[in-house]
């Protein structure tokens, strides 16, 4: 089996310090969560930024700022900056961190509820262009599933020249469809040959479905943006407290972690 690869996701758009002090805001708690990540195993720091206040931006300066500080404490780990941003915002502004060059960048693949009365929207041209300026700037998408239509229609672009291959996959497991073995299996038996995946399982969801990838050779994705629990009922200290869970799982289990390098080499990145 390939080795595994721990994404952190640090900070997302919706937690807040109510749900945990421990969530960064500012450019040096965000570089600081990802260090201590990276240094816990992560190789991919998968990045919403905020304002000071914790309100969430998709600002280009902030990003900068964010992914500067954060290469400064790490320089190789992979930098996969978000366009989903929070629900509500536009399109020009959700695209904005594409513009700095990242390696990667999510490509969230359909419209969804999102909790209460928020639609988190993903139009069939807001995913098209989207798709086509990370062709254009050399961006690798993950692609984010949070139902099985979204793997159709990732398929469906991809044949019509709007997302390259190999595929990289990321399944948002807990919010629209149920975080289960079957599911998750189901999910990727309908993948194309040569795809990658990764899986989130939100809340509570998140370690068993950090099992799951870990035997099924998928991919693990943790961090405050899914779950801010190191156990029920007890807050995670930080991301590398949760990333630091899934090493101890996977060195159980026999599976090996990915360095970035290593990462990068399974994603097809350039070294
Ligand atoms: N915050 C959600 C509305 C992504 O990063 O691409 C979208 C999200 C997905 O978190
Ligand atoms: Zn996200």
């Amino acid at each position: 089996m390939e080795k595994l690869i721990i994404t952190a996701a640090i900070c997302g758009a919706e937690v807040t310090k109510e749900n945990n002090p421990n969530i960064p805001y500012t450019v040096e708690e965000i570089g600081k969560e990802a260090e201590a990540a990276y240094k816990a195993g992560a190789s991919i720091i998968h990045l919403h930024v905020r304002n000071d206040d914790g309100t969430p931006t998709q600002d280009k300066a902030r990003f900068k700022a964010c992914m500067d500080e954060i290469r400064k404490r790490c320089p190789d780990v992979i930098i996969q900056p978000s366009t989903g941003g929070a629900v509500g915002m536009s399109d020009e502004e959700r695209l904005q961190p594409v513009e700095l060059g990242p390696e990667m960048a999510t490509l969230d693949c359909g419209t969804l509820n999102f909790g209460g009365d928020e639609i988190f929207v993903n139009t069939e041209n807001t995913i098209k262009n989207f798709g086509k300026v990370m062709i254009e700037k050399d961006v690798k998408p993950e692609i984010e599933v949070f139902d099985k239509g979204m793997v159709d229609l990732a398929i469906r672009y991809h044949k019509q020249g709007f997302i390259k291959a190999p595929m990289h996959f990321d399944f948002v497991l807990g919010v629209q469809m149920n975080a289960t073995v079957r599911d998750l299996a189901f999910l990727v038996h309908s993948l194309p040959e040569g795809s990658t995946w990764t899986v989130s399982g939100v809340g509570r969801h998140e370690m068993p479905m950090a099992v799951a990838a870990i035997i099924m050779g998928g991919h693990a994705r943790v961090g405050f943006e899914d779950n801010v629990y190191i156990e029920k009922g007890v807050l995670a200290e930080s991301n590398a407290q949760l990333v630091e869970k899934v090493v101890r799982l996977a060195n159980e289990l026999g599976r090996e972690v990915a360095t970035p390098a290593e990462a990068r080499e399974i994603l097809g990145l350039k070294p």
